[in-house]
C-alpha cells in the first residue's frame, strides 16, 4: 500500500521519495524507520477511517522531522519567533512537534494548516483534533515497533474507533508522565480532560 501512494502535488511539490530523502536527512536511520512505520499505520488507519491518505503519508513522515535538532537551535527559535516563552520549561518532548510544525513550513514549504496542526498536535493531542491529527497522534504511539504493556490493546482499540485509541493512549501516557514524575505541559492535561474524562 505505502510505496504505490503517489503524491498529487497539492500539498507539496516534492515528490513522497524526495520528501523520504529531506526527512532521512535529519535524523538517525533508527528513527527514521520509526517515522516510515508511523507512516504505514497511518495509511491503514486512514484507510480504514476514510482519511485522506497522501496528508496522512505527509504529516507522519514530517511528524519527528525536528526530534534530534540541537536544544540550542530549539531555544533560539522559541525565543525568535514568537513562541511562548512558557516552553522553556520543557524540552525537546514537548518542542519537537510544536517547532517541528513550524520547520516543516518554512523549511520544507508544506503549508496545509491541518497537515502542520498534526504535526504540532502529535505528542500532547489536545481538545480539539481533526481525523488527520487522530491519526497520527495514535499511529505514533501503535507504529509495528512499538513494545509496551498495553500496546496490544492501543491496537485493539484502534480498530474500534479513533476516539477509542486517542483516549486509550492518553490515560496510558499521562499515568507513564506522572509514575516518572514528569512535568506535565498544560496541552496533555486539555486533552485528558477532554478525551479521557468528558468525552
Ligand atoms: O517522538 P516519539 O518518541 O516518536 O513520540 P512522541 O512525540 O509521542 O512522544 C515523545 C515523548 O513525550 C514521550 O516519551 C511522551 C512525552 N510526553 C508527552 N506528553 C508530555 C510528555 N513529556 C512531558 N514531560 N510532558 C508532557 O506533557
Ligand atoms: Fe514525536
Ligand atoms: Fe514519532
Amino acid at each position: 500500500m505505502t510505496t504505490e501512494l503517489v503524491y498529487s502535488k497539492q500539498y507539496t511539490d516534492l515528490t513522497r521519495e524526495d520528501l523520504m530523502q529531506k526527512v532521512s536527512e535529519q535524523m538517525s536511520d533508527k528513527r527514521f524507520q520509526h517515522v516510515l512505520r508511523v507512516e504505514k499505520k497511518a495509511l491503514e488507519l486512514a484507510n480504514n477511517y476514510q482519511i485522506d491518505k497522501e496528508k496522512a503519508s505527509i504529516a507522519a513522515l514530517t511528524h519527528d522531522y525536528a526530534k534530534e535538532r540541537p536544544d540550542e537551535e530549539m531555544i533560539d527559535i522559541i525565543q525568535n519567533e514568537g513562541f511562548s516563552s512558557e516552553l522553556l520549561e520543557y524540552g525537546n518532548a514537548i518542542w519537537h512537534g510544536i517547532l517541528g510544525a513550524y520547520l516543516v513550513k518554512t523549511e520544507l514549504g508544506i503549508t496545509d494548516q491541518e497537515i502542520l496542526d498534526a504535526i504540532t498536535l502529535h505528542t500532547t493531542g489536545a481538545k480539539e483534533m481533526s481525523d488527520l491529527a487522530k491519526v497520527i497522534y495514535v499511529a505514533d504511539y501503535i507504529e509495528d515497533g512499538r513494545d509496551f504493556p498495553g500496546v496490544v490493546e492501543a491496537r485493539e482499540s484502534a480498530e474500534r474507533s479513533l476516539d477509542e485509541a486517542v483516549s486509550y493512549e492518553t490515560y496510558h501516557t499521562l499515568t507513564y508522565l506522572l509514575k516518572s514524575k514528569k512535568k506535565i505541559y498544560p496541552k496533555t492535561l486539555e486533552t485528558y480532560n477532554y478525551w479521557v474524562v468528558s468525552h
